[in-house]
């Protein structure tokens, strides 16, 4: 690929070079490989979570007293698995050659953790099999560890599918990279309070944009489309993930 001309920027004003730190390299080769390897598709949907956050905030104080905070991401974890044990073609990463398909029999879902030194991907292993309870204790003791630089290599290894979750901060949507050799990747924007029609009248529910980005070699279009529609019937009545 052509590459992008040196420019001396101190010619239009001050400037200071530092060096990037060892993570910030680390994802920035991640990054650009997944980019340039992976044909990229981003399919959008949205999920009413009104009746999720109510049980979330309901049950937040009981929670506590179980020793874990409870956040939208554990549920976030939830839906996926069980999406991606409907539609194993997500549990996928492609041969050595390209022309096989791995499929995995395990369900492990990483997530993106923000932390001052750069981004990190941390693993829930065996998520398919695991409860609620048990995802939020998991998952903020990753994200804490992570945040602390007390990681261990197992803690970010073997990940199927991948969760970045950018709802506490902001925005509306956006295209999260692959996660190769991962094929797929959710990108969760903030939720909103919207006016949705119930055929009669609008009504104000809460509603969470789904950014989903593949890999359009192993997966197709309308099976992104049937991958998000599930994840919003999942999430939009929780009830369902019981079944
Ligand atoms: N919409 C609205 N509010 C949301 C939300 C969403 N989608 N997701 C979380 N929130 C709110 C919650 O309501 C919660 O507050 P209460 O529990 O008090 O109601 C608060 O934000 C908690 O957010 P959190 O960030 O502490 O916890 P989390 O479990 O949702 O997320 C983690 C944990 C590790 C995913 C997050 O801290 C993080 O690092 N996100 C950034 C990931 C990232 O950088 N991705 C980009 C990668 S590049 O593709």
């Amino acid at each position: 690929i052509p590459p992008v001309p040196v420019q001396d920027f101190s010619q239009f004003g001050e400037i200071e070079e530092k060096p990037m730190g060892r993570l910030l390299k680390a994802g920035a080769v991640n990054l650009h490989r997944s980019w340039l390897n992976v044909p990229h598709v981003t399919q959008f949907d949205e999920a009413d979570i009104t009746e999720l956050e109510n049980f979330r905030k309901a049950m937040k104080a009981e929670a506590e007293k179980q020793g874990t905070k409870l956040t939208p991401l554990p549920f976030l974890i939830k839906a996926c698995a069980l999406a991606l044990k409907a539609y194993p073609q997500f549990n996928v990463s492609l041969g050595a050659g390209g022309d096989t398909l791995i499929w995995k029999k395990y369900v492990n879902i990483g997530f993106a953790v923000d932390t001052p030194d750069g981004l990190l991907v941390v693993v829930v292993k065996d998520a398919d099999k695991k409860s609620i309870y048990e995802l939020a204790r998991e998952s903020s003791e990753l994200a804490s560890r992570a945040q602390k630089k007390q990681l261990k290599g197992e803690d970010m290894k073997g990940s199927c599918f991948t969760i970045s979750s950018l709802g506490s901060i902001g925005g509306t949507a956006f295209t999260p990279i692959v996660n190769a050799p991962e094929v797929a990747i959710l990108g969760v924007s903030k939720a909103d309070m919207k006016p949705v029609w119930d055929g009669k009248a609008f009504q104000p529910r809460l509603m969470l944009p789904l950014s989903l980005s593949y890999d359009h070699r192993a997966i197709n279009g309308a099976d992104a489309a049937r991958f998000t529609s599930f994840l919003s019937q999942q999430l939009g009545d929780i009830r369902k993930m019981l079944l």
